[in-house]
């Protein structure tokens, strides 16, 4: 048995199995000599470390928050609290959509660190994206998730109460927060020091769309949803690179930055990022033409919203059991209709507003701190620039104009119009 460690030290490849080698829901699991574990260090996004441990019975995940941003370095500390809020958004989404988020097998407060079930032989949907690989079930498997996940940790599902105490237990997640109200909502519209962009290729779209008065408005304005409207747990982050397929399963992972905001912030982030999938395949065409990944792409937002809508308006029909548009005022006095006009607005709101959070999840990708590999892995800056020009012009788009799209279907035609004028 490991003595208790109470303060925090970050792991090592070498020194992870003399320190977690006592852990018995770790060992049940792959093993319990520790000295013949196989131990990898796999993280590859902005935060955290990401072991892979291997033992004779099998193999777990450890992911450990260190005090600062991995990406930038310790100039720019994080609490290792973000761990804690981790863990309790995976406890909370398993209980709201089962089967999807990994397996919790161990969570240490003091070392930030949770030990979870190890995926495979899934890999990161952003990656099979980029090698134009279809997923046949991502859209109605993540269209489920969103709708279990941002309706059950609602006021129209849980009690009051409760969601409140919850609420107030995510508050705490400020340092996060702050990183998505930064980085998203406002640096990517002025010259913030650690921006940048495909130069000078972009340079004057760039210099276009930071003098965009009424983009940069409708940015804020959704800032200050995303700020002041805490309607339910998000998972904050949901975008591809936090996702893992199989053809047969679709599995979600790190919640960190779970926070109380508006429900289209999940769904706006997902889109946008197969928007950005969709805009990016023609730096991609090295073995051949990607035709066929785009309306693939195109297919897959189209069923996700649709999957979305569905589950949201069978959970408001059947488990509207919070306070909000209370059962009292409608079907108990026969108003079925009057029931349905109320989902249909809620419904509305969550359209357009999805809509504004994707245009600028789209922005902060290519002007902004953390880019993703989508764009970042064409090579060529030519060609890169020919592929996010037209996905900033998109994004600015469905931000402004975006009381004006009144279906899914209308939006992928103009993603498609908008990529055809820049390849003319
Ligand atoms: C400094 S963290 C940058 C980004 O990485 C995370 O995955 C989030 O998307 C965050 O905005
Ligand atoms: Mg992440």
């Amino acid at each position: 048995m490991t003595k208790r460690e109470t303060s925090f030290e970050a792991l090592t490849v070498e020194s992870l199995p003399g320190r977690l080698g006592g852990i018995e829901a770790l060992t049940a699991r792959i093993g319990n000599d520790s000295a013949a574990w196989k131990v990898r260090e796999v993280g590859d996004g902005n935060l955290n470390l990401v072991f892979i441990v291997e033992g004779p019975n099998g193999a777990v995940v450890v992911k450990q928050a260190l005090p600062y941003v991995r990406l930038v370095g310790d100039s720019w500390p994080l609490p290792l609290k973000r761990s804690f809020f981790e863990y309790h958004a995976l406890i909370r989404q398993e209980a709201r959509a089962p089967g999807v988020v990994p397996q919790v097998l161990h969570f240490d407060e003091a070392q930030a660190l949770i030990v979870m079930e190890f995926l495979t032989p899934h890999v990161i949907l952003r990656k099979a994206l980029i090698a134009g690989r279809e997923l046949p079930l991502i859209a109605r498997d993540l269209g489920l998730f969103m709708a279990r996940t941002l309706f059950r940790g609602s006021d129209l599902a849980m009690p009051t109460r409760e969601r409140k105490a919850d609420l107030a237990l995510f508050a705490d997640n400020a340092e996060l927060c702050d990183i998505t109200e930064n980085l998203v909502f406002t640096d990517p519209y002025f010259e913030a020091a650690m921006n940048r962009h495909t130069s000078p290729q972009l340079d004057p779209l760039v210099a276009e769309l930071r003098a965009d008065r009424d983009l940069k408005v409708e940015a804020q304005r959704m800032k200050h949803l995303f700020a002041a409207n805490a309607e339910t747990l998000l998972h904050g982050d949901l975008h591809s690179g936090s996702i893992m397929v199989t053809d047969a399963e679709t599995r979600v992972i790190d919640p960190e930055f779970a926070f109380y905001g508006p429900i289209a912030f999940d769904v706006g982030m997902l889109l946008a990022n197969y928007w950005m999938s969709y805009f990016s395949q023609d730096g991609h065409e090295a073995d051949g033409s990607r035709d066929s990944m785009r309306a693939y792409l195109l297919g897959v937002i189209a069923k996700t919203w649709s999957a979305f809508r569905a589950e949201f308006a069978r959970l408001w029909r059947t488990e509207r059991t919070g306070m909000l548009y209370h059962r009292s005022l409608f079907e108990a006095r026969g108003d079925t209709i009057g029931a349905e006009q109320a989902l249909g607005a809620v419904v509305q709101s969550i359209w357009h507003d999805m809509l504004g959070f994707a245009g600028i999840e789209i922005h902060r990708r290519i002007l902004g701190l953390a880019h993703n590999a989508d764009f970042e892995t064409i090579e060529d800056e030519d060609l890169r620039a020919s592929c996010e020009a037209p996905a900033l012009r998109f994004g600015r788009q469905i931000t402004v104009a975006r009381r004006e799209l009144h279906s899914i279907d209308e939006v992928n035609a103009l993603a498609a119009l908008i990529r055809g004028e820049a390849r003319r």
